[in-house]
Parts: C-alpha cells; sequence; structure tokens
C-alpha cells in the first residue's frame, strides 16, 4: 500500500463493512427463502450454496486506481457498485438463469443493472450473471449490492483464474492467459453436456 492512500486506507476500513454488512444482511435471508422455495419447486438443489463478500480496502484502492478514478471514500461509495456482494452458485446452466430471473422479482429491491456474461463472455473468458440491486429501503450509506449467479463449472474456472492471472499484469503472461481462455471454453462445453445429461435423466 502505498504511503499516499493510507488515509484513505483508514477511512475505508472503518465506513465501508459495516455499511456493507448491512446490506448482505438485508438480502441474505431472502435468498435463503428462494432457495428454500426453489427445491420445493424443483425437488432438487437449484442453487448449491451461495456466500458474501465485503470488497477488501486493498481491492477497493486498487479498483479505484485501475479505473483511474481518485481515490476516495466517496468515489468509492459513488461509483463501486460490487462493495458488497453475494455469489450463488448454481447446479446446471439454466438454473442460473432460474435464479437470476427469481432474483429481479424480490420484493423491496430495485434491478439497476444487469450484465449477462454468459451470452457475452469478457475477453478472458469469465462467465457470470451481475445483477446490480438496489434496496429499496436501507440505512445503509451504501446503495447497491452486487449478485453474482454462476453454475459450480463457472465458479470453479472463476476461483482459479482469480487467483492466477486476473488483475496480474505480468508480462509474457499471454500465453497463460490464452490457455486460461481455452479452459473456459472447454469447461462452458461440459457445464452444457452435464446439462443435457440431466435433461435425458429427467425425461427416463
Ligand atoms: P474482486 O477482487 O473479485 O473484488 P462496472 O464499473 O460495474 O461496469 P466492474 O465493476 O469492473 O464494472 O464490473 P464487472 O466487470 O461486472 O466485474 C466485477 C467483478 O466480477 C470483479 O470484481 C470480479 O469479482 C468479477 N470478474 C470480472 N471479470 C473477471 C474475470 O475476468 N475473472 C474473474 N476471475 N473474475 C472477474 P473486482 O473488483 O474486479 O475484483
Amino acid at each position: 500500500m502505498s504511503g499516499k492512500y493510507e488515509d484513505v486506507f483508514i477511512i475505508i476500513s472503518v465506513t465501508i463493512p459495516v455499511n456493507c454488512q448491512k446490506l448482505i444482511d438485508g438480502l441474505m435471508p431472502q435468498i435463503k427463502d428462494m432457495e428454500r422455495t426453489l427445491y420445493g419447486t424443483y425437488h432438487r438443489n437449484i442453487i448449491e450454496y451461495s456466500t458474501s463478500r465485503i470488497k477488501t480496502p486493498e481491492s477497493i484502492v486498487e479498483k479505484l486506481h485501475r479505473k483511474n478514478r481518485e481515490v476516495s471514500l466517496n468515489k468509492a461509495i459513488e461509483t463501486l457498485r460490487d462493495l458488497a456482494g453475494i455469489r450463488i452458485i448454481c447446479s446446471f446452466q439454466d438454473d442460473v438463469y432460474r435464479v437470476a430471473g427469481a432474483i429481479k422479482k424480490l420484493p423491496g429491491y430495485e434491478l439497476v443493472k444487469e450484465k449477462n456474461y454468459i451470452t457475452k463472455p469478457k475477453s478472458s473468458g469469465y462467465r457470470s450473471i451481475h445483477l446490480i440491486l438496489r434496496p429499496t429501503k436501507t440505512t445503509s450509506n451504501i446503495k447497491c449490492i452486487e449478485v453474482q449467479v454462476r453454475s459450480a463449472a463457472m465458479n470453479y474456472w472463476a476461483i482459479l483464474e482469480h487467483q492466477l492471472c486476473y488483475k496480474n499484469e505480468k508480462k509474457g503472461a499471454e500465453r497463460i492467459r490464452k490457455e486460461l481462455k481455452e479452459c473456459a471454453i472447454d469447461i462452458a462445453k461440459i457445464d452444457k453436456k452435464m446439462l443435457k445429461l440431466r435433461k435425458e435423466i429427467e425425461k427416463i
């Protein structure tokens, strides 16, 4: 951490986590309810599991810096809509759409933005659906929460790629990035195949 960001870093560390936690605590119970309802409807686990995370001060400063924005608490609150995040991991590809559809209908939340990185994967190969939600009522000074919905296979790739390459500008890593992208394509094919097999089994 560069010395010039130390003050901002301390302010961010104190203010952001408590406000993000309010957003997560507001949404997580609704997701758990939704999980039970989906199980009741489809008689299988549509959602494997869900997790939450609060963006770390290091990651906030890094992201503001990467996006050429002023590194300040106000800029972080104004411009970063994934300070509070929930990730929902689904079993199959079609479940991702079921869950995203259900999230968009949750009472008390307005959909601010939807990004479908499944139909349009990122150049890295990353696949996921991102929903930015705004609660209609909140006491948090942070107004948005990001919900990432993806299959277990997409998640497997994203976790490993995050460790190996994401945000890592190392020269000479182009070949590795290319191979990781090929892995994302292979994994997407396997995801499709698993879905096809599930549909075949459902017909037997
Ligand atoms: P971290 O460390 O996960 O918190 P926006 O300004 O909203 O249009 P933004 O915020 O860059 O653009 O949104 P985007 O592209 O939807 O990405 C938000 C988050 O998605 C990232 O957060 C990552 O968690 C994940 N993500 C996006 N692209 C990739 C990728 O190529 N690989 C992996 N593994 N994850 C990705 P952060 O803050 O960048 O990182």
